[in-house]
């Protein structure tokens, strides 16, 4: 058996590494996975105990909130903070701004959705927790909304949970990006991805196709170049799609390729969160490699102006990131009734 190599012993092993690894890192993201590993257990269960279905509520975003959504923020609101470390929290569930126990001593901000995806809970399709952590800005006794509200360049860590048929923990600190897989005899999450590197070209794209008449031309242009045979460039791409951002990203992120949720006339602000999906998700495809924009901004320089604000996002593979912001912003066309296989290529 290989060495069982935790997150705390990776971390310590590599404190030089670690900007913020005060020791204060290693607890902060102790918390998280402690509270990823109480959502697993009951997403685990999801078939087995009636916590499947709705819960009959709304959120801010005006989406049905399934039962294990409801449990999966609570989780993790209750997991979190009784240390003192964080001084204020926000979660894509709620309204507003969350202060946990102790939070005046808190020197951290975290963000986080509790559980992305969960349209597909009841298809037992892989669904993820997706997480920021700041450090604070404000110096009065209590944080503050703009503590929350900083761009995604000054993420001191992020990193999300898959609940597929593993669980799996993949963050950054900025030094590369790591994987761990939890061994559920042991309740740890061991390291078996260290240093994921994306390719910096694949042959998948990500995208709901069933908006394509609501899309902007450039858009429309930049799939139909990926649908051409043209076999230097690894055309015609393979399409997929989830429906759940953690699962299509990770996906990517191992194999290559650029998922994109872009502005359309249906979601003229895209549908995807800054601060709780885009950004997080950002930072770690920038550390392994990748690229992440709203299809001309970097991700991670967007000043965000509201706790809720969505983005458009073209993320993955450098290259393949480069060439759909080439479409977008109207740098690169063809005809969108051209053949998919020109006579002269
Ligand atoms: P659509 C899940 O609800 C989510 O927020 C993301 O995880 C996912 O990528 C997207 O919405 C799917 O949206 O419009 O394609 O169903």
């Amino acid at each position: 058996m290989g060495d069982l190599i935790t997150i705390e012993r990776h971390i310590i092993e590599q404190q030089y590494n670690y900007p913020h690894a005060t020791g204060e890192l290693t607890k902060l993201l102790h918390d998280v996975s402690f509270a990823a590993k109480l959502i697993w257990r009951q997403v685990t269960r999801a078939g087995l105990v009636d916590i499947l279905g709705s819960a009959d509520e709304i959120n801010v975003q005006g989406e049905e909130v399934k039962k294990l959504d409801l449990f999966a923020n609570e989780q993790f609101i209750k997991a979190i903070g009784h240390h003192g470390r964080f001084a204020v929290m926000a979660s894509e569930e709620n309204e507003d701004i969350i202060f946990p126990p102790k939070n005046k001593y808190g020197n951290y901000v975290l963000l986080f959705d509790p559980l992305d995806g969960s349209s597909n809970i009841d298809a037992n399709v892989s669904v993820g927790t997706i997480f920021s952590i700041f450090k604070r800005k404000s110096t009065s006794e209590e944080a503050t909304l703009e503590d929350c509200l900083q761009a995604g360049i000054h993420q001191i860590a992020a990193g999300y949970v898959i609940y597929g048929s593993s669980a799996m923990l993949v963050f950054t600190t900025g030094n590369g990006v790591h994987g761990y897989t939890l061994d559920p005899t042991i309740g740890e999450f061991l390291l078996s991805h260290p240093n994921i590197k994306t390719p910096k070209q694949g042959k998948i794209y990500s995208l709901n196709e069933g908006n394509y008449r609501y899309l902007d031309d450039g858009v429309k242009k930049y799939i139909k170049y990926l649908q051409m045979d043209d076999k230097e460039t690894h055309r015609p791409y393979s399409g997929r799609y989830i429906g759940s951002c953690v699962a299509d990203f990770h996906r990517n992120l191992l194999y290559g390729g650029i998922f994109l949720y872009p502005r359309s006339k249906k979601a003229p602000e895209g549908k995807l969160r800054l601060m709780y999906e885009a950004n997080p998700l950002a930072f770690i495809c920038e550390q392994a490699g990748g690229r992440a924009s709203d299809g001309k901004n970097r991700i991670m320089e967007i000043p965000p102006k509201k706790l809720h604000q969505r983005t458009p996002l073209f993320i993955g593979s450098e290259d393949d990131v480069k060439i759909a912001e080439e479409f977008e912003q109207g740098l690169r066309d063809i005809e969108l009734d051209e053949e998919l296989c020109p006579p002269n290529h």
